[in-house]
């Protein structure tokens, strides 16, 4: 009976098992550049990779196993964008205008432009209406092998509004071969109705709001706006300790625009990630350091914002703080859809290597979202991987505007 079983077993591995060989393994395990392995080989079992290392060292259970070709191909672990506000209605090309004729968005904001603008969209469109526009922009991720993002709430300001973008999220998730982590953003702007009563807002929507969000099951992690035209470290507080009380983790804009103290609040709570930081100094990243938080650097809203302000690249470096990298996608700082070009401009812009940039968007975006089952090539964690028609990994980083993507496997399956 015994020996019957396994003689099944071995056959159902047969089949859903399969081998790559002859490729390029970038691992991105850290103890050595980009975790490089020439000439690699990954054995995929199901969902998961059940071998990864070189082709020569390919244990012999394995050789026999159905195998593909990669020619000399780059084989990474598969993107993941850990910062998005995907999920909105309409969009800002109007205010873009305004902002090249050198308004800046801080005003645009102050005069009921900006966040609010789109609040207003959001609430106008319907569940139907924000999938159907969000949709293409998922797509676009995933076809730069993409398998994780993470969705933000944060233009309903209304309960129903706040719960509708997170149920797109869900929506999004069932719809496409892509995992979705959601972030309650309740505390990311103050609507009109509550215009000077941000505390009033907390109190009657935001918090109640997280509450409902949460008993559905729909908030993987808490976050919120520390800035002048959004809430103060002390708001954001109330709303981390609500967060702790429900045991979710907490995630923070913060320094984005000046520097009110949201990284070191950060810090305190143990969040996962602080993101944005250009005006992050260097107490912060040592306090970011010693709690283990994730600085996600979001390229594409510097050079939307034209900001000059350089986040500390040297002082993170030195204090050991991990880097992620997203593409901030939402309507008004940052309307991209591309994690290779977020790849590039951290390089060109924050002078981060093409390593740390690769890292950025799979090791340390996968630390940010709390997800240890993906991020680096290793037996055991989830199959998403993806296959590059280039040959050395720093030509993901390099090229503007190329998409060399040969092949996504998400879970095990292309
Ligand atoms: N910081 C950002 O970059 C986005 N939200 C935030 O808090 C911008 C959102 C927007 O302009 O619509
Ligand atoms: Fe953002």
């Amino acid at each position: 009976m015994c020996i019957h079983n396994n003689i099944i077993r071995n056959l159902i591995k047969w089949y859903v098992a399969m081998l790559l060989r002859n490729l390029t393994l970038a691992t991105m395990e850290a103890d050595k550049p980009y975790g490089l392995i020439e000439q690699g080989a990954v054995v995929i079992d199901g969902e998961a990779i059940l071998w990864a290392g070189a082709e020569t060292e390919l244990p012999e259970a394995f050789r026999g196993y159905p195998g593909t070709d990669l020619e000399g191909r780059l084989v990474t672990p598969a993107f993941l964008d850990c910062h998005t506000h995907i999920v909105h209605g309409g969009n800002r090309a109007g205010e873009f205008e305004m902002l090249l004729e050198g308004v800046t968005y801080e005003e645009v904001a102050r005069a009921g432009g900006g966040i609010v603008s789109t609040v207003k969209a959001t609430r106008e469109a319907g569940k139907a209406e924000l999938l159907r526009s969000a949709l293409p922009r998922v797509d676009a991720l995933i076809a730069e092998g993409v398998s994780v993002i993470e969705m933000k709430s944060g233009y309903g300001l209304d309960r129903d509004t706040e719960l509708a973008m997170l149920h797109t999220a869900k929506a999004i998730e069932a719809s496409r071969p892509v995992r979705v982590r959601t972030s309650f953003l309740g505390a990311h702007a103050i609507p009109t109705e509550y215009k000077d009563r941000p505390e009033a807002y907390l109190d009657e929507v935001c918090l109640p709001a997280l509450e409902a969000a949460h008993e559905e099951g729909l908030v993987d992690a808490v976050d919120g706006f520390c800035e002048g035209i959004a809430f103060s470290p002390d708001q954001i507080e109330r709303l981390f300790e609500k967060a702790r009380a429900l045991g979710i983790r907490v995630k923070i804009h913060a320094e984005q625009l000046s520097n009110l103290g949201g990284a070191q609040l950060a810090a305190r709570f143990d969040a996962l990630s602080a993101d944005h930081l250009e005006y992050a100094s260097e107490a912060d990243a040592q306090a970011l350091a010693a709690a283990n938080v994730v600085a996600v650097l979001l390229p594409g809203a510097f050079y939307n914002l034209r900001e000059t302000q350089l986040p500390p690249l040297e002082a993170f470096r030195s204090h050991g703080v991990p880097l992620a990298l997203a593409t901030d996608c939402n309507p008004g700082s940052s309307p991209l859809t591309s994690l290779l070009l977020v790849m590039n401009m951290a390089c060109t812009l924050f002078r981060m290597t093409p390593e740390e940039a690769l890292a950025g968007v799979t090791r340390n975006a996968a630390r940010a979202l709390g997800l240890d089952d993906t991020g680096v090539i290793r037996a055991g964690l989830r199959a998403d991987l993806a296959v590059w028609d280039v040959s050395h990994p720093a030509e993901l980083a390099y090229r503007i505007g190329f998409n060399p993507l040969h092949a996504r496997y998400f879970g095990g399956r292309s």
